[in-house]
């Protein structure tokens, strides 16, 4: 059914620029920049990527990692200059790559010029273009906050922050620095469309739009049910996910903006999970966004309706379930997809889906990258993803960790449990396994001092991960064994294959081959012309599996355990090692 298109078919890589490459081309020392990520290009155009997604370069006073933005049409100068990011963009068009932007329109800085403007005075001519309200007083005067909508990234605290200046609260869902927009305002509207222009018109071919579900909030903002009831404030979702009038105003993005470029676009979307409210948005005929960032496989090990630091155990059905459904939005119902694991707000997917040991971390790697090359979906690879680089280690105390969402965790744990071993001991476990920091520690390039990262004698801004002499880009490059690639040299045949291939994995058919197995998720991909199978072991055993009647293997072409090809019989039960995937050809 699915119309071919460039975006499909686009290998998108995500630079998170303070950890991917700092060229010492002054700046910020021990921060990457924008000239590291240029002299990285003929390595991402090695790897297979079409399109690079930058998280945010604009000038910022960094509350939280450049998504609070100061000036959109400015770069901070930790990463560089506007020229730089010129000369990034022609470099990548000499390769016939592209760039995509990311653009945090749902809040500005609080060091914005508009908001500066805007908390000056009730009277300001921006007043209006932030959410401004009085203060409510309880039945002992005290002042409390409009509503009871707690912080996204530090859930203890009111999403209103309360200004003396003019004695009313702005609405803040992210932190306090991080003031949202007034979408209600056509100006903002018009200023964010000016602001979508200016990037295209200087050559950048689409946006990931930071949590662009949340613009359109409900004009009452009522109080949100009580979910959590230990908490004094509630995450006010239902109010400001998915609003009365996102789809207004994404189509009108689109027909006044987009429409007048060739673009890709995918709205991060956190919380939706209603099939019919995402296809108004992906949907071709909708108009609205090419793709969005469905969050269920992130979501997996998280408790349900409970706040991210908690662990939850999981299967290899349910990973089924997942991923098959978000398959059928593509291929029954002219939706789109992206396809992801790992971006800069989540531990790495090794650890996470599978196992970092050393025994499996490699192993677990590939297993990814073959489900991951053989799905529908515009696929999305993070930086150091190619590499299978892995969470950092228990040893590391909670002061290694710099992200404001651990922060915030981590003093709310201390302050509600002060000299609890015990408590305090398994919020250092739940840091360790689901924090946002495990992705941003620096890009491993080699073994050098810094992994490469910065020069010897610069301190790289977040610690490098201290397995960097065995996990690095260099070391996988030059990998030289008959019998076994790296990481890397994996990631980049399967990205090669699945680009030879993509009638069937960018737009086949796909059909679930062993419903309900808990340890094996097995899939076949079709064409017209040719079909393949995936079988892959999410768990640490060895396991006798039945090849389901339906697979009809022709032979095994690729697994993760053997560089060449899987000596394995083509029916029957066979036996799958720990962590093993298999791809085949079928009938
Ligand atoms: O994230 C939006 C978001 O709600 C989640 O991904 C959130 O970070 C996560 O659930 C908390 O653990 C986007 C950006 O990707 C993130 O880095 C920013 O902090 C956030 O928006 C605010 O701009």
């Amino acid at each position: 059914v699915n119309k071919q298109r460039w975006w499909k078919e686009a290998i998108v890589y995500q630079v998170y620029p303070a950890s991917f490459l700092d060229s010492g081309a002054g700046n910020k020392p021990g921060w990457g920049d924008i000239p590291g990520i240029t002299s990285k290009l003929d390595y991402l155009k090695h790897l297979g990527v079409d399109v690079l997604w930058l998280s945010p370069i604009y000038k910022s006073p960094q509350a939280d990692m450049g998504y609070d933005i100061a000036d959109y049409k400015d770069i901070d100068p930790v990463y560089g200059s506007l020229e730089d990011v010129d000369h990034l963009i022609s470099e990548l068009k000499k390769r016939d790559m592209k760039l995509m932007m990311d653009l945090v329109v749902n809040h500005t800085s609080d060091q914005h010029a508009w908001f500066l403007d805007s908390r000056s005075s009730k009277q300001s001519s921006k007043r209006d273009w932030y959410i401004w309200k009085p203060a409510k007083y309880d039945k002992d005067g005290n002042r409390q906050p409009p509503n009871n909508w707690s912080r996204i990234l530090g859930e203890e605290n009111s999403a209103w922050t309360y200004d003396e200046t003019t004695d009313e609260y702005f609405l803040s869902l992210f932190t306090a620095e991080q003031p949202d927009l007034n979408w209600e305002n056509p100006d903002v509207r018009e200023a964010v469309h000016d602001v979508l222009r200016f990037w295209l018109d200087r050559g950048c071919s689409g946006f990931r739009m930071d949590v662009i579900n949340h613009i359109s909030k409900v004009q009452t903002f009522p109080d949100a049910e009580v979910i959590a009831p230990d908490h004094k404030y509630q995450p006010g979702f239902k109010y400001y996910c998915n609003g009365p009038r996102l789809h207004e105003w994404l189509k009108n993005m689109r027909a006044e903006v987009l429409d007048k470029y060739d673009t890709i676009t995918v709205g991060e979307m956190p919380f939706v999970r209603d099939e019919n409210e995402i296809l108004k948005i992906v949907r071709e005929d909708e108009k609205e966004l090419n793709m969005i960032f469905i969050f269920e496989q992130v979501d997996i090990d998280n408790e349900p309706g409970k706040y991210r630091m908690t662990l939850r155990d999981w299967d290899a059905d349910e990973i089924r379930k997942i991923f098959s459904h978000w398959q059928r939005l593509m291929i029954d119902k002219d939706g789109w997809n992206s396809l992801f694991v790992e971006n800069h707000d989540n531990p790495r997917s090794v650890s996470r889906y599978c196992n970092d040991s050393d025994e499996f971390r490699e192993l677990s790697a590939k297993l990814l990258c073959l489900m991951m090359t053989t799905l529908a979906g515009t696929l999305y690879v993070y930086q150091g993803q190619e590499l299978g680089m892995r969470n950092v280690p228990i040893e590391w105390s909670p002061d290694e960790y710099k992200d404001v969402e651990s922060i915030n965790y981590w003093n709310k744990m201390n302050n509600m449990y002060p000299g609890n071993k015990e408590k305090l001991d398994f919020a250092h476990h739940l840091l360790q396994r689901k924090a946002r920091d495990h992705s941003r520690t620096p890009v491993q390039w080699s073994a050098e001092p810094n992994a490469g990262f910065c020069k010897a004698d610069v301190t790289p801004w977040m610690r490098v991960n201290d397995d960097y002499k065995e996990v690095n880009a260099e070391a996988q490059r030059k990998q030289n064994d008959p019998d076994k690639l790296s990481v890397l040299q994996f990631w980049k045949r399967g990205l090669a294959n699945r680009k030879e291939h993509k009638d069937v994995f960018v737009y086949g058919d796909f059909q679930v081959l062993d419903e309900n197995d808990k340890k094996v998720f097995a899939y076949k991909r079709a064409s017209d012309k040719e079909a393949f199978v995936l079988a892959l072991n999410f768990t640490k055993d060895e396991v006798k599996w039945q090849i389901p009647e339906a697979a009809k293997v022709k032979k095994w072409v690729a697994g993760n355990y053997t560089a060449g090809q899987p000596d394995k019989p083509t029916s029957g039960t066979i036996t799958l090692r720990p962590f093993e995937g298999m791809l085949g050809t079928s009938e």
